[in-house]
């Protein structure tokens, strides 16, 4: 089964039909999509034969260790890649996102692999289509359209994609062909136990302790159809939690009756914060998003945004207000 057969791959088989050695990389604080992605694909092209490697600019999150050969996943910002021909970019919506510098992509043929609605074209070849509920759901018609197996591996990488994607299978973009994919998964070897296990069901204590820290900083405004949380720096030393491990802290702002907007403040590099932004019932937080410099989907948006603390809530504001007025 193709997920969605009006969207055509054959640039991105051609390309890999005469590629030799094939580079695939995720974006920077990668998530199970993109991880997943990665893996599945370069379970594939090993299969195809082609010399394949994976490398990111961060490391591979606690909730995707269990994917298989998620331990083959080079990690660092400039690795040796002279003998590349091809890079795949896979769930980046923009080049930036890669965190990697522009002297690693030179001379080499970028496929851009993506379904942010926000993502600006910015490889060679471009796939990105806003319709698929994730990266993962497009690698899974890729790897039909390159006529090759769904293997154990590569189903159980795709599902854990999918599933953390959806959120757990919850968002508009579910449709009854996303189910039928997923028992496509199943039936290959992909065990929704297990992936519960290790995405939901294995965290450390230190992150529940710094999920508590962070609900006590959670306000609202606009008739509560906005709802407001952090974490800083002091909550993540006093816990001892990764900065990665923040990943879902948001939803339960989201879980509210009658929120619309959601937004989620960390610390990012450079004394810069990273922003998410949550949407329902119709609040695009991919415009908010856009007006601060980001992107991202309808209902699940980012920026990053530089100052204090305090500096950062003022911006937001300043957007948010606006959207409520
Ligand atoms: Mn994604």
């Amino acid at each position: 089964m193709i997920l969605l057969p009006q969207q055509t791959w054959q640039a991105v088989v051609t390309q890999l039909q005469s590629a030799k050695k094939v580079m695939i990389v995720s974006h920077q604080s990668p998530d199970a999509d993109t991880i997943g992605s990665q893996l599945a694909l370069f379970d594939a092209l090993q299969n195809m034969g082609i010399a394949v490697r994976m490398c990111n600019s961060d490391h591979v999150p606690r909730i995707c260790r269990y994917l298989p050969c998620s331990a083959q996943i080079e990690v660092g910002k400039s690795p040796d890649v002279s003998d590349i021909d091809t890079m795949i970019a896979v769930d980046a919506g923009a080049k930036s996102r890669l965190g990697f510098d522009a002297a690693f992509f030179e001379g080499k043929t970028l496929i851009n692999i993506d379904h942010h609605a926000s993502n600006p074209l910015y490889a060679d070849i471009n796939v990105v289509n806003a319709d698929y509920c994730a990266t993962g759901a497009m690698i899974f018609d890729l790897i039909q359209h390159l006529g090759q197996a769904l293997t154990k591996n590569s189903a159980v990488a795709l599902y854990a994609a999918i599933l953390t994607d959806t959120a757990s299978f919850q968002v508009e973009r579910v449709s009854a062909d996303v189910h039928r994919m997923v028992a496509i998964l199943i039936e290959a070897g992909a065990e929704p136990a297990v992936a519960a296990h290790h995405i939901y069901d294995s965290q450390p204590l230190a992150r529940v302790s710094l999920l508590t820290l962070t609900l006590q900083t959670l306000t609202t405004a606009h008739a509560g159809r906005s709802v407001w949380l952090h974490v800083n720096q002091d909550m993540l030393d006093k816990t001892g939690v990764a900065l990665e491990d923040t990943e879902g802290f948001i939803d339960f702002g989201r879980s509210i009756d009658g929120v619309e907007v959601v937004i989620f403040i960390r610390p990012d590099q450079d004394k810069r914060w990273k922003v998410s932004f949550r949407g329902k019932h119709g609040r695009d937080v991919a415009a908010l998003a856009a007006q601060l410099g980001g992107g991202g989907h309808r209902y699940a948006a980012g920026c990053a945004v530089s100052g204090t603390l305090e500096e950062v809530y003022a911006q937001l504001h300043a957007v948010v207000d606006d959207t409520f007025s």
